[in-house]
């Protein structure tokens, strides 16, 4: 696999005249960056040493990002099917028909029938705005946004257990951990700056790193302890962790009666779960395994890093709540040093759950459902609390209901759901049955095939706006150029508002003027932004929330004298592990995990346009331990056929020693690979069970070479979509 280390920009290298401070627009580590521009063509990346975090450090996406920007690819006019192909129409017209759809689905099928799907690599104000224009332009209980796909089994046992839902201790507190717990989180390849250097500081102080994961990827080094478990047994793990900690006598028990409540349940919950149990269900050596326990319980100072492997499951919000348990049993939480953390995603993957884009959610974390806070953000919009819609349909949940279901127009903003969902031929039958499809894309993705009209999307250089860090810290950015289009994202919501008859809640012509709304909405809120100005996040280099008037500091660490639950107390939960809804048998006896690669971001509708980063990874392929693909007769250069319950497709395939033979893992990227995956989802979370799918693998009996290309039949080109190359640009 190529490898692409973080790269350091040389010092700039032409001669743009002019320099805007922003920051990557892809993950969660929100590195700073500077772009070079003339104010109409960005030029290239500059190292900004003042980023906060990060410190001018970037991972090759990050220094070719900027090509995104004028890329011959970009959708500049609105788009408007033709059949199976679309023509380019004006913006006037095109947002007439986008808001007619919407005005005649609701007249014939009922307001309900409209929905929203929207994302979070979206700015904090598009998000806040989104979720209004749902609630008040569309009037429909239903949006949701493709987080739901990857942070909220993280979010909900964060809330459940400690009151908010926020990384704790921020991210530099490595420098003083003695242990640090990684849990399914492939730092190489998701995190790549910063992180492996921090957890580099932990093994040159004499601290180790403890890795529960069923594939060792590149950041584990020689002299971690890594617990292979199987995939998907990680509260079994941290269930018999707990119960080996309290058996050793290593509980913070003074922490335990003065901050927490419920450890006697949660510890009886995890009693079944002794060393032997363990090592037969979750397949772990024991002495590894006594030896973790002693580690952790021992350590005055432990981070628990956790990602998606133990989220992105049937049991998710179970498997974070037993990782919670143990830090709190240990007295691992608010303190320095120390923290469970999640690992936030997406751009904005933390903003992008506070603001209102979720079905549950009001804007600033309040609760849909709460009358108190209905009746706040109703207020301060100006409407009456009985106007707002109640709680709506998850991600999954509309894409089901939609076409024969209940759910018959759909707006798109910022998600690429014909890749990024599971049951991927399902999700195309269903979004082809649809009436009205409006997508709002930079780029035509798989996705905008199913589109009625497409309108041109703004990309990270064209606008201004406020990200929220995965440490929870607010950051700017600063528009570089105008956008291509000539109109940005806020300037069609305000359009396609005045055209549904809400003009008087869209008045926006800047980000700023959404963020000044934001603050008051936010004010004595659970998410409190009410004190972070534009000045300031400039000033300061950003802000942590809960930050409630313009004195306060802003709060990078949480939790050192009360948690956000009422009574001040963090609170244990008992875990039952869930097993998984559908298992491994003679029939699929391979668990395929998926995940993703260094150089490519999610659904690659935007660095597979990128020659650096197409060039690092081209194509889908398939992660086998070399024994198992002996024992399938899988040969090099062989093509490997993977079926599941679902589809079977076909890919090329890699040895990896340092998976579990019992495993394959797959990146995502590409739509092999969600044709696959189940639609199965956690109860509490409604996150899709992403890494667990039983596979059966073989060599594929088609007698083609292992070329590192996609089978055409599952990935999307211009052919197999009918879409006019020229009106388009070119496809992935
Ligand atoms: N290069 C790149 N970076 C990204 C992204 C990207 O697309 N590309 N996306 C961003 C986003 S949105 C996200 S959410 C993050 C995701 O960041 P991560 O969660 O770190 O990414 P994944 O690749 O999903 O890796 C999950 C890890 O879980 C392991 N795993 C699989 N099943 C299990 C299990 O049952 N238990 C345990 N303990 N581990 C398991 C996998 O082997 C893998 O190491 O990355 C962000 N950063
Ligand atoms: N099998 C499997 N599936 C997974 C995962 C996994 O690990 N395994 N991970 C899941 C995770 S963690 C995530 S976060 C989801 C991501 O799911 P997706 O929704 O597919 O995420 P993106 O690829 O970021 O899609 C964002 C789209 O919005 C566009 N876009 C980006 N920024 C903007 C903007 O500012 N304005 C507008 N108008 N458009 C914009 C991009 O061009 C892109 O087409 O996928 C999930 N799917
Ligand atoms: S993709 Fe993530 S790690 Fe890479 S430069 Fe962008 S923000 Fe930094
Ligand atoms: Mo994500």
């Amino acid at each position: 696999m190529p490898i692409t280390s973080t790269v350091h920009m040389a010092k700039r290298r032409s001669d743009a005249p002019e320099v805007t401070t922003t920051h990557c627009p892809y993950c969660a580590l929100n590195c700073g960056l500077q772009l070079g521009h003339d104010g109409t063509i960005v030029a290239e990346t500059i190292r900004w040493k003042g980023s906060p975090l990060t410190g001018g450090a970037l991972c090759s996406k990050g220094v070719s990002a900027f090509e995104q920007v004028n890329h011959a690819d970009r959708i500049t006019m609105p788009l408007r099917r033709r059949g199976n192909d679309f023509e380019e129409i004006g913006w006037e017209d095109a947002l007439d028909e986008a808001a007619a759809g919407f005005l005649r689905i609701a007249g014939e099928h009922g307001r309900d029938a409209n929905a929203v799907l929207s994302g979070g690599s979206l700015t904090n104000e598009k998000v806040y705005l989104m979720g209004k224009f749902a609630r008040l332009a569309l009037k429909t209980p239903h949006i949701d946004y493709n987080g739901r796909f990857c942070m909220t089994s993280a979010g909900a046992a964060n809330k459940l257990a400690f009151g908010a839902d926020r990384m704790m201790t921020p991210l530099d507190e490595l420098r003083r951990a003695e242990v640090a717990v990684v849990v399914g989180a492939n730092i190489s390849a998701a995190f790549p700056v910063v992180l492996p250097k921090l957890l580099d500081g932990v093994r040159r102080r004499g601290g180790r790193v403890i890795v529960v994961d069923p594939r060792a990827s590149r950041f584990v080094k020689p002299g971690d302890l890594h617990i292979a478990n199987r995939p998907g047994t990680d509260a079994i793990v941290f269930n018999g962790l707990l119960d080996l900690i309290a058996k050793a006598g290593l509980v913070d028990s003074k922490f335990v009666r003065n901050r927490t409540t419920g450890f006697e349940a949660a510890l009886a919950a995890a009693a079944p779960f002794d060393v032997e149990t363990v090592a037969e269900l979750a397949d772990v050596d024991a002495a590894l395994f006594n030896e973790a326990a002693q580690l952790i319980g021992s350590a005055d100072r432990c981070m628990y890093l956790h990602g998606r492997g133990p989220e992105q499951q049937v049991g998710g919000v179970d498997n974070v709540l037993a990782i919670i348990n143990v830090g709190l049993a240990c007295g691992h939480v608010g303190r320095p040093g120390s923290g469970v953390n999640m690992l936030t995603g997406q751009r904005n993957g933390q903003g992008g759950r506070e603001w209102g884009q979720r079905c549950n959610q009001l804007p600033s974390g309040r609760d849909i459902e709460d009358p108190g806070d209905r009746a706040v953000v109703a207020e301060r919009w100006g409407v009456d609390p009985d106007d707002l819609p109640g709680i709506g349909k998850t991600y999954v949940e509309i894409l089901q209901q939609a076409g024969r279901g209940e759910i018959k127009g759909l707006l798109s903003i910022c998600t690429n759901m014909n890749v990024s969902s599971p049951d991927l031929d399902r999700v195309d039958e269903q979004m082809a049955g649809l009436e009205h499809v409006v997508m709002i894309e930079p780029f035509f993705s798989r996705s905008a095939r199913f589109a009625d009209i497409v309108l041109p999307g703004t990309t990270f250089a064209e606008e201004s706006g406020t990200i929220t860090t995965l440490e929870g810290r607010v950051v700017r950015i600063d528009q570089a150029v105008a956008p291509l289009p000539r109109r940005s994202d806020i300037d069609i919501i305000r359009n396609l508002a005045r055209r549904l008859g809400v003009s008087q809640h869209f008045d926006f012509h800047r980000a700023r003027e959404v963020f000044d709304e934001m603050r008051r909405v936010s004010a004595g809120g659970p998410v409190d932004y009410a004190g972070i100005t534009y000045e300031r996040i400039r000033d300061e280099g950003g802000v942590f929330w809960p930050c409630p008037d313009e004195k306060h500091p802003g709060t990078p660490q949480l939790y050192t004298e009360r948690f956000h639950h009422d009574d001040g107390r963090a609170r244990f939960r008992p875990v039952q592990p869930t097993p998984p809804p559908v298992v491994v048998d003679a029939d699929y006896p391979l668990v395929l995990t998926t995940g993703r690669v260094l150089a490519q971001f999610l659904s690659g509708n935007q660095t597979m346009r990128i020659e650096a980063q197409q060039t690092l990874e081209p194509a889908c392929f398939v992660e086998v331990h070399p024994d198992t693909a002996a024992r399938v007769g899988l040969e090099a250069g062989v093509t490997a056929s993977l079926t599941s319950r679902q589809a079977t497709v076909e890919v090329a395939w890699r040895p990896n020693p340092g998976l579990r033979d019992d495993t394959l893992f797959m990146p995502y990227h590409w739509p092999e690979c969600n044709r696959l995956v189940a639609s199965d989802l956690d109860p509490v979370s409604k996150i899709p069970g992403f890494k667990y799918t039983p596979v059966l693998l073989a060599p594929s009996s088609a007698p083609r070479a292992a070329t590192g290309q996609v089978d055409a039949s599952a990935s999307t080109t211009a052919s197999s979509i009918g879409i006019n190359r020229a009106v388009a640009g070119s496809m992935i």
